[in-house]
């Protein structure tokens, strides 16, 4: 048996039509990670991937916006339902509360030069050559196989109500007598996957090389999903060969299959979110992985918006149906985006509380120190409007008249210039905030607006972001915590200091039963050198990204003493209550991207 391999793995690459495995090659399933599988995320899990523009993220969930909450400007499309919108996200969010709703074409709707797709030559319902009409063309085309792609077979089976996509980009069909196929032009047709219907997608004419070179595709459908090897389980119902997930390529249809991994194989990029990538979208001006890396350190020559410019130009002589993914991208750089997260000016302070550094006027612009009665009580971060974040063991919600909020501060002996007080307004604790276990460690205060202005007018701080996804940043990042809290030995501060920890997976193993790994995050250093002490508490622990945005990854809560290596300090996990805080600040103070 093993002989017959050897010989045909030989016979096959001898004839260079099949790739035989080096012996070293891990196995399709060592790239997936098991654990994340059974979170069970698709293109519409928002901690995995970016939501389309005429989407928002509640809950992990992409869900419809309603078009209102779409830009204005745009032109008008037509769908299926023979309704014009005026712009292609209206369109694309209508349908998306009403599937049917289809793209059809680009402007008004008229009686005729419908878009149409048929499937030739196969059971014409769910298989078959792929024939198209386009709007304002008589005659039907084929589409040429050199461009075709599970992509777009994908896209043809979503389009005629085959949920799971494609099984196949091919199949002998059993060609009719009568065939002909007399034309010499075929068209190219170009998707990125998701669009519900071929007339998304870009068509520019090519040449026809007879029937071989003709697309055909192949539904799935129950009866066609009985697994022929080992296979992997999308998310949707549908199988695919384990060597197809991790790719780069969405298979699946929905792209469970690069949502789980721990590498890539072939042309595709590993986002640190632990997504695959096409190769393709790699500096091609668009961000793909939410860790951003994509699109970072791509050389000025190949500069993305250029390059893409230039594959447009050179396209355009042939280009029939430019497609509405440039539209797509421009609805979505037309959506609000708040600012956060970006110091003014940023100093080279680089060089890395309990061991830490004096900090200068400016370095945490979201610092804020939380004084009660007479003294500085706790740390807190602002995030924006009149909100600062804090821990709940930190504040009461009964006598906001006690708190203030000092903002701009470094040393409370000697206030600086910067310093601006505040008063509180709400305090909003956690409803299952556990005083005894610390879970849910997390308050909002808001700040007494300006009576004149109805606003809160803090000249010398810059809110940090809200991170929306738990994938933001992993085990082993080094981040920066900074507060006014006790030395090692217990020493008073009076000085704003700050100091680098590293973010640590696996914190059960110091804390067992103590610890909540959804709801908490641990962060320390080797030694221990480094830490939170009381007086930090309620404090941010920021981590930075990839194009230097400031994110508040925790809140410092609690920890076994400070400063020993064998009990790192316990921060809130601030991405597990994105929505909360959304509920009560506003998604738009916080949201910067899945609006
Ligand atoms: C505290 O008592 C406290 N080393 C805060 C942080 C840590 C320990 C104690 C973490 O507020």
């Amino acid at each position: 048996m093993k002989l017959i391999h050897v010989l045909l793995s030989l016979l096959c690459c001898h004839l260079s039509f099949c790739r035989v495995p080096a012996i070293s090659d891990a196995s399709p399933e060592d790239l997936v990670e098991e654990k994340c599988l059974m979170k069970k995320y698709t293109h519409l899990s928002c901690s995995k991937v970016f939501c389309q523009p005429w989407q928002k993220c509640i809950d992990g969930t992409c869900v419809c916006k309603l078009p209102y909450q779409c830009p204005k400007n745009g032109t008008s499309v037509c769908a299926a339902n023979g309704k014009s919108y005026p712009t292609y996200c209206h369109q694309k969010s209508f349908e998306c509360l009403h599937p049917g709703t289809k793209f059809v074409n680009n402007g008004k709707c008229t009686a005729e030069g419908k878009f149409r797709v048929d499937l030739e030559y196969g059971n014409k319902d769910s298989e078959g050559i792929v024939k198209v009409k386009l709007v304002e063309q008589d005659t039907h085309m084929f589409i040429c196989n050199s461009s075709w792609s599970i992509r777009e077979a994908n896209v043809v089976c979503f389009d005629r109500g085959f949920k799971q996509g494609a099984l196949d980009v091919h199949r002998t069909f059993h060609l009719s007598e009568n065939l002909h196929i007399n034309s010499t032009e075929c068209l190219n047709v170009h998707c990125q996957g998701l669009e519900t219907s071929l007339a998304e997608c870009a068509f520019t004419k090519g040449i026809n090389e007879g029937y071989q070179g003709l697309a055909g595709v192949v539904c799935f459908t129950q009866n066609e999903g009985s697994p022929r090897e080992r296979s992997f389980q999308c998310v949707n119902g549908k199988s695919i060969p384990w060597k197809k997930a991790c790719d780069g390529v969405n298979d699946c249809g929905d792209q469970s299959d690069e949502l789980c991994c721990k590498g890539c194989q072939g042309e595709s990029f590993l986002c640190k979110s632990g997504v695959c990538i096409p190769r393709q979208h790699v500096c091609n001006g668009e961000v793909d992985c939410i860790t951003g890396e994509d699109e970072v350190g791509c050389k000025g020559g190949d500069h993305p918006a250029i390059l893409g410019l230039l594959s447009m130009a050179r396209e355009e002589t042939k280009l029939v149906i430019a497609g509405m993914d440039t539209e797509r991208k421009r609805i979505k750089s037309l959506l609000p985006k708040p600012f956060c997260g970006v110091r003014e000016n940023i100093r080279t302070r680089r060089k890395r509380i309990v061991g830490g550094k004096p900090a200068q006027v400016g370095e945490f612009p979201w610092q804020v120190a939380i004084k009660y009665d007479n003294k500085i009580k706790c740390g807190g971060i602002y995030i924006g409007g009149c909100w600062v974040l804090t821990a709940a063991h930190c504040v009461s919600t009964t006598r906001t008249h006690r708190y203030q909020i000092w903002t701009g501060l470094i040393d409370w002996i000697k206030p600086n210039s910067e310093l601006k007080v505040e008063f509180v307004e709400k305090i909003i604790v956690h409803e299952y905030y556990n005083g005894t276990s610390y879970q849910n460690d997390i308050a909002l205060m808001e700040m007494k607006p300006n009576p004149h202005s109805k606003r809160c007018e803090i000249p010398n701080s810059i809110p940090a972001c809200i991170p929306w996804s738990p994938y933001l940043f992993q085990a082993n990042t080094t981040c920066v915590i900074s507060g006014w809290g006790r030395e090692k030995d217990n020493q008073k501060v009076y000085s704003l200091r700050w100091g680098e920890v590293n973010l640590v997976s696996n914190c059960s193993q110091f804390y067992s039963n103590r610890y909540y790994e959804k709801e908490m995050e641990c962060a320390g250093t080797m030694d221990g050198s480094i830490d939170a002490c009381k007086g930090d508490s309620g404090g941010p622990l920021v981590c930075t990204d990839i194009n230097n945005v400031n994110y508040v990854w925790g809140i410092v809560s609690w920890g076994e003493n400070c400063g020993k290596p064998e009990f790192p300090g316990v921060y809130t996990k601030v991405a597990n209550y994105f929505d909360w805080i959304s509920s009560h600040v506003g998604r738009s103070l916080i949201s910067q991207y899945n609006m």
